[in-house]
């Protein structure tokens, strides 16, 4: 794509900063590819069970498929429609990873994407993401799974337009959930974005959730990051143990929502 045309197809400050500073690659902002297969115009809709090329690692359970549901949360054993959010943690019997969980909407606009790649530029930009933020480690990426809610609306059909993406990573023995975040509409609903697993015994909540500062120009996930990018959340989602590095700290393992770097 060339400069004007990305340019024109993002008048946001992010283009704008990428325009005049001569720097075409960082127009899409913290969003990894957002080509691949479209899921179906459906309203609190999921993709068919998608085979994973790699098996996934999450918080000691290993996942050969996923459903990238249309409400903002990505499921493993069964497609979820639900619309309304629930607080993380759920101490339930799902899970679950929400990048963007809350009525969203793709019949009138919008599209709902998701890919994987075993090789390529997605590989290499995947294992320079996770050395710079987890370094220590020597991470090779095998594997990236991507889900984008691309410019979708808010149910019903309201015309807004809403990006976000959940990118999966595997590479040995490792494994990391990257929730990015594009320009996210205003809106009353309420919105929860993190994870949650089985039993609530790993989470995490983005500070904003179910607040006012989860969307809007001032969305707290798109101005805000644990790892220094803006609109980026990146979290390492392979170990069933308590604690993790965290650029070359050892993070807390919590229970409660604190504004601090988690993985
Ligand atoms: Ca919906």
């Amino acid at each position: 794509m060339n400069v004007l045309y990305l340019c024109f197809q993002n008048i946001n400050h992010i283009g704008l900063f990428c325009l005049f500073h001569g720097l075409p690659n960082c127009f899409l902002g913290p969003l990894y590819p957002t080509s691949g297969t479209a899921s179906s115009a459906v309203d609190d809709g999921s993709s068919p069970k998608i085979t994973l090329l790699r098996p996934f690692f999450y918080f000691g359970r290993t996942y050969n498929s996923i459903y990238v549901n249309h409400n903002g949360h990505l499921t493993f054993d069964a497609p979820w429609y639900s619309y309304v959010p629930q607080l993380i943690p759920m101490h339930g019997l799902r899970d679950i990873i929400a990048p963007f969980w809350t009525d969203l909407d793709n019949r009138g606009n919008g599209q709902i994407y998701y890919n994987q790649y075993t090789s390529g530029s997605v590989l290499q930009q995947a294992t320079r993401d996770i050395n710079q933020y987890f370094p220590g480690l020597n991470f090779n990426a095998n594997w990236v799974f991507v889900a984008t809610w691309f410019e979708v609306a808010y149910y019903p059909t309201s015309g807004t337009r809403t990006t976000v993406q959940a990118v999966l990573i595997s590479g040995g023995q490792y494994s990391f959930v990257l929730m990015n975040y594009g320009i996210i509409a205003s809106t009353t609903l309420r919105i929860q974005a993190g994870y949650d697993t089985i039993g609530s015994t790993h989470y995490y909540v983005l500070p904003g959730s179910f607040t006012s500062a989860a969307s809007g120009s001032n969305s707290n996930f798109r101005l805000s990051s644990n790892v220094n990018e803006p609109g980026r959340w990146a979290f390492r989602t392979d170990h069933g143990s308590t604690g993790c590095t965290f650029n070359g700290k050892t993070a807390g393992y919590r229970r409660q929502l604190l504004l601090q770097p988690l993985c």
